[in-house]
């Protein structure tokens, strides 16, 4: 052991000895049960920045527990290596994706290398190499050939400045300007995602992920129940006799004094026909993404059509609108307008002069009361004739009764989930194997001819695929004439949604997923941000359903890929505000990592503080943990010869269950994934015992035996090094943690309790261990300042609580 501790020669050297040792070589036929804990695998942007290493290192607090608590346990690395980033990168600075991708993806290796994650590096995969997306390629084979994949036209938002498609969240955040955003119509291969929405939504009761993650994910499903009813025309128009709309308050179709419908609507395009006035609206209307007419706060647009509709309980004519707020692939593109219960059709009613009738009301209030606001709670019909009274349920049922034999109204339900339209009119991506041929159409690639490669050589910067004759050029696998191939390539986010299946079988030659997977599947506990909440984390649990139903995945990989979840705060800067570039406030990993090594870079953000919660950067705490392990590198300098000593050495009996109670302590924690606990109430509070106690040697043994072993977690280098330094046996990565401790092993001989009278404390006291109740209580009536309090009443209550590990507390309930 050196004299004085030099972060960066620890950490080189044990980094050597743990690779001269294979240390994270994960093998599939060890016989120790299998864990697999992955976390969200990067994208190669340059270099690691502070988000990152707050991921990785949580990951590897687990992945190192895991593996203590005697778990072969895999936990591997890769890269998100295509996308617009990289092209736009390039585009602009004329440097190749491929190579600018490559050198990043060097950097962010070195780095995590540096930072001593746990990580199998021989199973490296990154989504740009043929051998992985050859095999993305088969699985949009097999989803084409079962109709999992379609193609057809969809609304899509265009950024003209950069040439492509954009995502709403990148224009709702400022990411692209709003006015280079135009709204096209696109051919897109779509998955169907729709078609999994109530097993993706089923699925979330099964997993174990943050509640608002669930709840993110249940919103985008958005499920609905109601009913769908038909209202007949007052005479046919544009070829039709009815109109159906979809709704969740049957409850007021007394109410409706108007139907609105979308811009796309047979009505609404005969009438544009005859119009111009209405030609001009509803080519406004049309510019207008499903996603923003939903938006409940956007300012709603609507021309009356000359066409009116017949309620179907009372007959009575309520005219037709077309509106800009209706969505065209929701439900039928038509809604019943209920402006006095619907906060979007209060507004429209408002803005237009439309009759406004409440045919709700909550029990006991006026049914004649004026409608001020849309009153969206749920009371019982009124003004509603054959409802009256009647509340949701009973009117669904009334209805079916009334309508229900003439095909007027059935119970329905809906989901806003969309399908997902995959391809992307980009360069640096999986392409998608079709071949487009004039006489046959699209025609699929034959399995033999994959992967279709993505050529390097392209003149990326000027059209992107289309200008590569060699790749464009192709014959047609049907009928062998001139064809072309489809030059647009896949989603990223296809990439990553099955890379976790991967990772568990990486250089299968002849599968997508081998069956050696199988014992890692479905991935055990998986780490990353909230932001994928719907995104990465949808497509992939619809990724995992389809490679089950299409038997890629190997049999009981399960029906969902993430058994658990852990998503960790944001890094914020130290002004407090979210890290970014335009704010100058970002700190990336090397920053401190080059100053103060791996392990103070990993231990202060763990301990930064719960790892769910959102923290901003503090320099001065970096300092104060580099500090922390300096000193306790002398301590343990200074205690070679104890702990020697204390190899077969008892603590003393109070020593002893002070460290039990500490790594009871820590156990919780990490069960409850409170990280940041070890750190202070753990690694510190054992540091403090053992420098406390200089003289009890059993106590150095097994108190630095446990301290390092929590060290182990989070400083991983300094651990090691001082693990062998004390001489412990082995390496310390390989040693396996304590045994569970039991309640009973952390009643010492004598038991402190807290006295509270009337919920206050008022004494202090220690007894026996193992003493009853009623001892307890009596002895604690006995004590001074209790007794004082109790002078002259009545014990209506004494109850005695103990805590494992901690204090107990008898209360005493005083009356009088
Ligand atoms: C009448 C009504 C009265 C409604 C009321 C709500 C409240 P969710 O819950 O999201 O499924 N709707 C139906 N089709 C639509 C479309 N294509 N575009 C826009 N809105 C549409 O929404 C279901 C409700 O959204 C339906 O219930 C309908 O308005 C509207 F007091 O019908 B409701
Ligand atoms: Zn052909």
């Amino acid at each position: 052991m050196q004299d004085k501790y030099d972060a960066k020669a620890v950490e080189q050297a044990v980094r050597r000895r743990w690779e001269e040792r294979g240390a994270f070589a994960v093998k599939d036929d060890d016989p120790r049960p299998k864990y697999y804990s992955l976390c969200m695998w990067p994208y190669p942007s340059g270099d690691l920045h502070v988000g990152h290493l707050r991921n990785y290192s949580i990951g590897d607090v687990w992945a190192r527990h895991k593996r203590m608590q005697g778990f072969n346990v895999l936990q591997p690395m890769g890269w998100d290596a295509f996308g617009k980033d990289a092209e736009l990168k390039a585009r602009k600075e004329g440097i190749h994706p491929a190579a600018w991708v490559e050198s990043n993806t060097a950097n962010m290796r070195r780095e995590l290398r540096e930072l001593g994650y746990m990580v199998d590096w021989s199973r490296e995969l990154a989504t740009c190499n043929p051998k992985y997306y050859r095999w993305e390629q088969h699985l949009f084979l097999r989803m084409w050939e079962k109709d999992l994949v379609y193609y057809s036209p969809t609304k899509v938002l265009w950024d003209k400045a950069t040439g492509t498609v954009v995502a709403r969240r990148d224009v709702d955040d400022g990411k692209v300007a709003r006015q280079d955003v135009e709204v096209r119509e696109f051919p897109a291969y779509q998955m169907r995602l729709r078609r999994y929405g109530e097993e993706l939504l089923a699925g979330l009761a099964k997993i174990a992920w943050p509640e608002k993650i669930v709840k993110d994910q249940q919103y985008l499903i958005g499920r609905s129940e109601g009913m769908s009813i038909r209202f007949a025309l007052e005479a046919p128009a544009a070829g039709l006799e009815e109109i159906e709309v979809y709704t969740t308050r049957p409850d007021t179709l007394m109410g409706v004094t108007y139907m609105a419908v979308h811009a796309s609507h047979p009505l609404a395009a005969a009438a544009a026909e005859r119009d111009p006035k209405i030609k001009e609206f509803c080519e406004q209307a049309l510019q207008i993404l499903p996603i923003d007419a939903g938006n409940a706060d956007s300012e709603k647009n609507g021309v009356a059509l000359d066409v009116r509709v017949l309620n179907p309980v009372s007959g009575e004519p309520v005219p037709v609108w077309v509106a800009d707020y209706v969505i065209d692939d929701y439900g039928s593109g038509a809604l019943m307008g209920v402006p006095a219960h619907d906060e979007r059709d209060f507004s429209f009613a408002r803005k237009y002069g439309i009759p406004i009738v409440r045919v709700n009301a909550l029990p006991g209030a006026d049914p004649a009361a004026p409608v001020e606001q849309a009153e969206v709670a749920k009371g019982v019909a009124v003004n509603s004739g054959p409802l009256d009274g009647l509340d949701l349920a009973g009117c669904v049922a009334k209805l079916e009764e009334l309508l229900g034999p003439k095909g007027k109204a059935r119970r329905d339900h809906n989901m806003s989930l969309r399908d997902w339209p995959i391809n992307r009119q980009m360069y640096w991506g999986t392409p998608i194997p079709i071949i487009k041929c004039a006489k046959c159409g699209l025609v699929p690639v034959p399995d033999e001819d994959l992967p279709v490669e993505l050529p390097l050589d392209v003149d990326f910067l000027k059209e992107g695929l289309a200008s590569h004759p060699e790749f464009v050029n192709a014959k047609c696998p049907k009928c062998g004439a001139d064809a072309q191939r489809e030059c647009d390539t896949m989603d990223t986010f296809v990439n990553s949604a099955w890379y976790y299946a991967r990772f568990a079988c990486r250089d299968a030659a002849d599968e997508m997923v081998a069956a050696r997977a199988a014992p890692w599947l479905p991935c055990d506990h998986y780490f990353g941000g909230d932001e994928h909440a719907q995104g990465h984390l949808v497509y992939a649990r619809f990724i995992h359903k389809v490679m089950r139903d299409l038997k890629i995945l190997p049999p009981e990989s399960g029906d969902e890929p993430f058994a658990a979840l852990l998503c960790q705060g944001m890094v914020l800067g130290s002004d407090r505000k979210k890290m970014s570039k335009s704010q100058d406030n970002t700190v990336m990993a090397k920053d401190i990592l080059e100053r103060y090594g791996a392990d103070t870079a990993r231990m202060y953000i763990i301990g930064i503080g719960n790892p769910k919660d959102a923290y901003p950067w503090n320099e001065e705490h970096v300092r104060d943990h580099a500090l922390f392990l300096e000193a306790l590198w002398t301590l343990a300098r200074e205690r070679r010869e104890q702990v020697a000593a204390g190899a077969d050495a008892e603590p003393a009996a109070a020593n002893g269950l002070a460290l039990k109670r500490l790594q009871a302590a820590i156990d919780r924690n990490l069960k409850e994934q409170r990280f940041n606990n070890l750190v202070f109430g753990g690694i510190h509070s054992i540091r403090n015992l053992v420098r406390d106690n200089p003289e009890d040697a059993g106590l150095q043994h097994q108190g630095f035996a446990a301290l390092l072993k929590t060290l182990n977690l989070i400083a991983p280098h300094v651990a090691e090094e001082l693990w062998a330094g004390l001489g412990y046996e082995g390496l310390l990565i390989d040693a396996s943690w304590w045994e569970p401790i039991a309640a009973a092993e952390l009643q010492g001989d004598e038991q402190l309790y807290v006295v509270q009278v009337n919920g206050r404390k008022r004494d202090e006291l220690t007894v026996a261990a193992g003493l009853g109740d009623e001892e307890v209580i009596a002895a604690a009536r006995a004590c001074a300042n209790v007794a004082r309090h109790l002078e002259g009443k009545q014990v209506a209550q004494a109850k005695v609580v103990r805590k494992p590990g901690g204090h107990g507390i008898v209360f005493f309930v005083a009356k009088g």
